[in-house]
């Protein structure tokens, strides 16, 4: 890689609090333009702090006016996996051969090293990439909760910006309840009103895994209708196809963005094991065991080549739709984002596989390329979180980024921006539902998470109380085994943590809460 932007990798414990509250997003969007080249794309700076998205969601006002930048604006692809540990790629690690097309991509791109997710279960995570708010802000603070349809989604805002929105894949946000069903969508055509703004092109299942299996299975497009999958096809391959279909289909007159959500390397939940394309359990069985998986029980033993095996058909996927790019003649004009909604811990943190503080349940893979992501950097002295991806796409997009969301662009921390990165936050927050009501922080050497006494978190959004849960040092402790929550030699950064965590709590609209040490 030729380019590493570094400086304080595995710095200790941080003076200076972070400076998130300070961080202007006027700053960003006036050095945007010139830091992410997009052809000279119309930054509408001056309204940046004009009309609230809010009381004006969908207003054709922010829309660019100049025809000639607008035909310049990239195309953007959001390629997005489910529950895919970082580490299953080469260019975090991986020992096998899983990842040539993502490693080349990171190669030319950008490489976000340290990157997590802002809530480790699927739907949560889905409603934070689709509005840029954490999940307590909209609601979806645990699976089965759809997203309100009042809430303006990235694509409501880059359909403003003159952008064709599509969506293809597993989209969970169209249903609420499970034994008390009040919206059910999970396996029928998701009513437009329930499709967050995705109006031009349209593919998907709400809870994919109850509309499909590993080689057989269906989505519904825009109108309805039921559309199979090519027979004796793996899923990953279908959804692809379906993919470089749109690519040759659409009628290119305006840039388009298209949120490809795939459902693997997540298990199949109806018999509770991974599917990846037959031959995987042969074909990966030689992998080096992670190490915080290194000695420990859970189901990865047996579940792994299967996983990595899911893991390939999406780098293979990758490949396909890069290749498909090219030959089109749209690689240049054209940001790929990647990344997944949560990671893996294969039933070592808690019974199943994320839901979690750990890394291995947090920890993602996310990659950049195209305009504005180049030179094969890795971005490895910040954190960054899924609640940056939606400020991101609108500032590919040269859109603004309403106040609303919660992240920040990360075009901002590339070699290639003016911005000021100083001010970028030395902590991810994470808030963990359904297993507890919980909430971390996790900086470049700490993680700290607190949970709430009593809460069951399939009820409980949030809490008044939390108690000290977990700290670890990740600089000596990588694969988090000695929790140092309760020890007296760590009681300053316990108190340096807790001071951090009710910030980002405070400024994600929560009350502060009360921490108390663990008992
Ligand atoms: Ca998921």
């Amino acid at each position: 890689m030729a380019s590493t932007k570094k400086n304080s990798s595995g710095r200790a414990i941080d003076a200076e609090p972070a400076r998130s509250d300070t961080w202007k997003r006027r700053d960003f969007l006036k050095t945007a333009a010139a830091a992410t080249a997009i052809g000279g794309g119309t930054v509408l700076a001056d309204q940046a702090d004009g009309a609230s998205p809010d009381a004006s969601p969908h207003a054709e006002t922010n829309r660019a006016e100049d025809t000639d930048s607008e035909q310049k604006r990239p195309n953007i692809i959001f390629f997005f996996s489910d529950q895919q540990r970082w580490d299953s790629m080469g260019c975090y690690g991986q020992k096998l051969p899983i990842s040539p097309n993502l490693d080349a991509m990171a190669a030319e791109g950008v490489q976000f090293e340290y990157a997590f997710t802002c809530q480790p279960v699927c739907g949560p995570a889905r409603s934070c990439l689709q509005t840029g708010k954490y999940a307590t802000e909209t609601g979806c603070f645990r699976n089965n909760i759809a997203l309100p349809t009042d809430e303006t989604t990235i694509a409501h805002l880059l359909s403003d910006e003159g952008y064709e929105v599509g969506y293809l894949g597993k989209w969970h946000l169209a249903s609420t309840g499970l034994g008390d069903i009040q919206i059910n969508n999970r396996e029928k055509p998701i009513p437009p009103e329930y499709r967050g703004g995705y109006k031009d092109y349209w593919l998907a299942s709400d809870v994919l895994e109850f509309t499909s299996h590993a080689y057989e299975g269906h989505m519904f497009n825009g109108d309805n209708e039921r559309v199979e999958f090519p027979e004796d096809t793996y899923r990953v391959d279908a959804q692809t196809d379906f993919a470089i279909d749109y690519l040759n289909t659409r009628d290119g007159e305006r840039p388009f963005f298209l949120f490809l959500s795939y459902i693997e390397p997540h298990h199949q939940n109806d018999h509770r094991h991974f599917e990846g394309p037959e031959g995987s359990k042969e074909r990966w069985k030689d992998y080096e065991v992670p190490g915080d998986l290194e000695g420990t029980n859970g189901d990865w033993r047996a579940e792994m080549p299967d996983y990595l095996g899911c893991c390939n058909a999406l780098d293979t996927g990758m490949g396909r739709i890069r290749e498909e790019l090219e030959r089109l003649g749209l690689t240049d004009d054209t940001v790929i984002l990647y990344t997944s909604d949560h990671a893996c811990h294969f039933k070592t943190r808690n019974g199943e596989y994320k839901r979690a503080c750990h890394d291995n349940a947090i920890r993602v893979p996310m990659l950049a390329s195209g305009p504005g992501f180049q030179g094969g950097q890795v971005i490895e002295d910040q954190v960054v979180s899924l609640i940056d991806i939606p400020p991101t796409i609108l500032a590919a997009a040269g859109a603004n980024v309403p106040e609303s969301m919660q992240g920040r662009p990360l075009q901002t921390l590339t070699d290639d921006s003016t911005a000021n990165d100083e001010s970028w936050p030395e902590e991810v927050f994470v808030q963990i539902s359904e297993s507890q009501v919980g909430r971390a922080i996790r900086t470049l050497r700490w993680k700290y998470s607190v949970r709430a006494p009593g809460l069951n978190g399939g009820a409980a959004a949030g809490s008044d109380v939390y108690v000290e849960d977990f700290l670890y040092d990740l600089e000596a402790d990588p694969h988090e085994r000695t929790n140092l929550v309760a020890d007296p030699n760590f009681a300053e950064v316990r108190d340096d943590m807790a001071a951090r965590l009710k910030r980002r709590m405070i400024e994600a609209g929560e009350a502060e809460p009360e921490i108390r040490p663990a008992s």
